[in-house]
């Protein structure tokens, strides 16, 4: 006998006691091996104390005779035929929509399987075609908020389904979406995961938001501090800091990008959100972050930086201009899961996306002891340059070579000891930095030479 390529299927689905829903009756004949379906009948079982059949409605895909009947409860027999018993067509996906009430009184966690008793598949002449069954089952939620993962407990493992939900690592089912929206604003989102830690933490609750009490919450903000947002070579790092009155339980980002200049790296917690934890999710452009803690710890009331969202930058040698960067969504859940209304502002970058000039920068600290950090910009060129970065005491003597070699277009930086060629502790006092560049070879002819002072302290 051949092996049985079209399958009939019905997939799982939840529901509320008293709820209506529908379950969809499915057939996949969609490998061209698969004989022609001409006509269909199928008798299913299922538990008359859970569920009653409504109706049943056949789908697009069904274009003829069709018809079921209720023989005795808890039995159903679906019947279709094509017109003029012609092929329907290869496919996936549902023939027939059958919708159930569940029973009211019902104990919530059971289930009912809607079980296939028997099925037939006829051929345009009347030969039953070869086919699998797959029962399905249908669930009662267990109508407890949170429980995401309908295992009865709320606990961290539906917090972790809720994260991932809102990262878009995954889709939740309609059942799923009603026990994550704890305070039931139709999203799901940070708010309700912080609800969520602190139900299982016994904190407090998560209550539905039209339940708060309206009491004024002065708005915070969330901006990109600009003079600290730095591109390199190659790199952006851009802090991102919030300004609020209120302690912060947990925060959604979203952060809008070009995704044909930039790629997202690990973001990093700074200063008073460094305690958190954090998860993230990037495709196409849009880029979400989460900041909450599973010990139910928040994020001091203040203003700075709390996160720096790193960027690679794509094909950099081929771009000039600054890429797209947005803060497209801020949430920011505050105590008792209340949202604390926040202002974006508008991300200003200043740094070049590459240096254009050769730059020297004054070295620092400075004065110094005992190391300080030089800093140098080579430009966009054809070639790679050759770059010298020489010490030299305040009579014009060579003390030391920092750098002697081709370096690529970008920011570089150079750190000096207080030691001369040989290793030597050098005295106290003034000293000469110069950066000489030029051309492609060691003569360093002409294209660029600058020198600045710095002072060496004991
Ligand atoms: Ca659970
Ligand atoms: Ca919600």
């Amino acid at each position: 006998m051949r092996e049985a390529q079209v399958i009939v299927a019905i997939p799982d689905a939840w529901s509320l006691p008293g709820d209506t829903v529908t379950m969809t009756l499915n057939i996949d004949n969609q490998t061209e091996r698969d004989d022609p379906i001409a006509a269909f009948q199928s008798h299913l079982t299922y538990s008359d104390t859970f569920a009653t059949v409504l109706d049943v409605q056949p789908t697009p895909r069904i274009d003829g005779l069709f018809d079921w009947n209720i023989p005795d409860p808890g039995r159903l027999i679906i019947v279709f035929a094509t017109s003029e018993l012609e092929a329907i067509a290869s496919g996936t996906g549902p023939v027939a929509e059958i919708t159930f009430e569940v029973n009211p009184s019902v104990t919530v966690g059971d289930s009912t399987r809607i079980h296939f008793d028997r099925v037939v598949l006829s051929d345009t002449v009347g030969i039953a075609i070869p086919l699998r069954v797959q029962d399905g089952t249908l669930f009662l939620g267990t109508g407890i908020k949170g429980d995401v993962n309908m295992d009865g407990e709320v606990d961290v493992l539906d917090a972790v389904w809720m994260i991932n939900y809102i990262l878009e690592r995954i889709e939740f089912t309609t059942f799923q979406f009603w026990a994550a929206d704890c305070n039931e604003d139709d999203a799901v989102d940070i708010l309700d995961v912080v609800g969520i830690i602190n139900v299982i933490l016994g904190l407090g609750t998560c209550p539905p938001t039209s339940s708060l009490a309206k009491i004024a919450i002065s708005p915070a903000s969330i901006w990109s501090p600009g003079e600290e947002a730095e591109f390199t070579h190659g790199r952006l790092e851009l802090p991102l800091a919030i300004r609020s009155e209120h302690d912060m339980t947990g925060i959604q980002l979203i952060l809008g990008y070009d995704p044909t200049a930039l790629h997202p790296q690990a973001p990093q917690l700074r200063g008073r959100a460094s305690h958190m934890k954090l998860d993230h999710e990037w495709a196409d452009g849009r880029w979400v972050i989460l900041i909450y803690n599973p010990d139910g710890t928040s994020i001091p009331a203040g203003s700075g930086s709390i996160l720096t969202a790193s960027f690679s930058m794509r094909n950099s040698k081929s771009t000039t201009q600054r890429p797209m960067i947005e803060i497209s969504e801020a949430l920011l859940a505050g105590e008792g899961c209340r949202e604390i209304p926040v202002d974006i502002y508008p991300i200003n970058l200043k740094g070049d996306l590459q240096p254009e000039t050769w730059v020297l920068e004054q070295n620092y600290p400075n004065p110094f002891n005992p190391t300080t950090t030089i800093i140098y910009s080579v430009p966009t060129t054809e070639l790679t340059p050759w770059v010298s970065l020489k010490i030299y005491n305040i009579v014009g003597q060579e003390v030391r070579t920092l750098v002697n070699e081709r370096k690529a277009p970008g920011r570089h930086r150079a750190t000096w000891d207080g030691k001369d060629e040989e290793g030597r502790k050098v005295s106290s006092g003034v000293y000469l930095y110069t950066l000489s560049a030029g051309g492609t070879s060691r003569d360093l002819q002409g294209e660029f030479r600058a020198t600045k002072r710095m002072v060496l302290v004991k």
